[in-house]
């Protein structure tokens, strides 16, 4: 072999290694600059990155999560139990963490653009709104204490769109204050009635919304409320993120690993078991109960 072409192999393979210096070249996360991201208001804290998932990862998502849409359900203020609810119509199913590597290489990219560590993530939850479906304004920190014992309060959350929606199903915040350089910004038309009310995002495949719901003090920021609008033409997917302060993934106190034993927990956990019936759902340290993963004990 020449000089030349053993020089050339070194290169190469200089090129393609990952020296501990520089992100692998297949690495998603090094494909995300967190300076594209576009500031939408202060108060809360909120930003939009164009074209944040690529059409692959929007189609990926969509259909792991077709074949296992059920009814969405929201947290009850006090008890913390899930229950259904009109104010959240939609359906919806949630993705395990690092299922494929395409589902961790968008954890990644989250983690990569937030600069929060993706072990403080909860599972991927993918939604879908049909005509007329919508998500009341909310706020998604909790205020039970149920919901906070894994992870603490949730502090931010990443909102992928996975279609474009003809009408209606924007992200609004009823609350939020326009940057200063924004006010003289003309009302976008296009926006449906819902999302003339606050500051909002008009659904677009594959770009993503960032917004914090704590203070940098780390207490509530009422200014997060937020709200998912009717859809009016067509139909929206989207994937939910939530980021806490603190690791969602650590096991407090277990010792048989997080898992459900009956297929029929999530059901349970939306019908409320969790609470009204801890012994078996839950259980305790030394006799883990059926359902700790859907109880999100563990
Ligand atoms: O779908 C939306 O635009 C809002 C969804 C939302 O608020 C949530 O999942 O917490």
């Amino acid at each position: 072999m020449s000089i030349r072409s053993s020089l050339l192999i070194v290169v190469v393979s200089l090129f393609f290694t990952n020296n501990g210096c520089s992100a692998s070249y297949s690495d998603p996360s090094s494909n995300v600059n967190p300076s594209k991201s576009r500031q939408i208001s202060w108060k809360p804290r909120a930003f939009v990155y164009e074209g944040f998932l690529t059409d692959e990862e929007c189609d990926h998502l969509i259909s792991l999560a077709k074949s296992e849409l059920k009814r969405s359900a929201v947290a009850d203020n006090l008890s913390g139990e899930s229950k259904l609810s009109e104010v959240r119509t939609s359906s919806g199913m949630f993705i395990r963490k690092g299922k494929d590597p395409i589902v961790s290489g968008i954890e990644d990219k989250i983690a990569a653009w937030t600069f929060l560590p993706k072990e403080n993530g909860e599972d991927i939850q993918v939604l879908r709104y049909e005509h007329g479906q919508k998500y009341d304004p909310h706020y998604d920190y909790f205020t039970d204490k149920v919901n906070i014992a894994r992870g603490g309060h949730r502090m931010a959350t990443v909102l992928m769109y996975l279609t474009d929606v003809e009408k209606g199903g924007e992200t609004v915040f009823p609350s939020a204050e326009e940057p200063p350089r924004h006010r003289t910004a003309v009302k976008d038309d296009d926006l449906s009635a819902c999302a003339q009310k606050g500051i909002a995002v008009k659904p677009r495949r594959g770009d993503a919304l960032l917004f914090f719901s704590l203070h940098p003090n780390a207490t509530p920021d009422q200014g997060s409320l937020h709200a998912g609008c009717p859809v009016l033409e067509g139909e929206k997917f989207s994937a939910t993120k939530w980021i806490h302060v603190d690791s969602f993934d650590t096991i407090v106190g277990d010792h048989g690993g997080c898992a459900d034993s009956n297929d029929q927990c999530e059901r349970w956990a939306a019908l409320g078991e969790c609470t009204k019936n801890p012994e078996y759902m839950v259980g305790t340290t030394d006799l883990p109960g059926t359902c700790r993963r859907s109880c999100k004990v563990c």
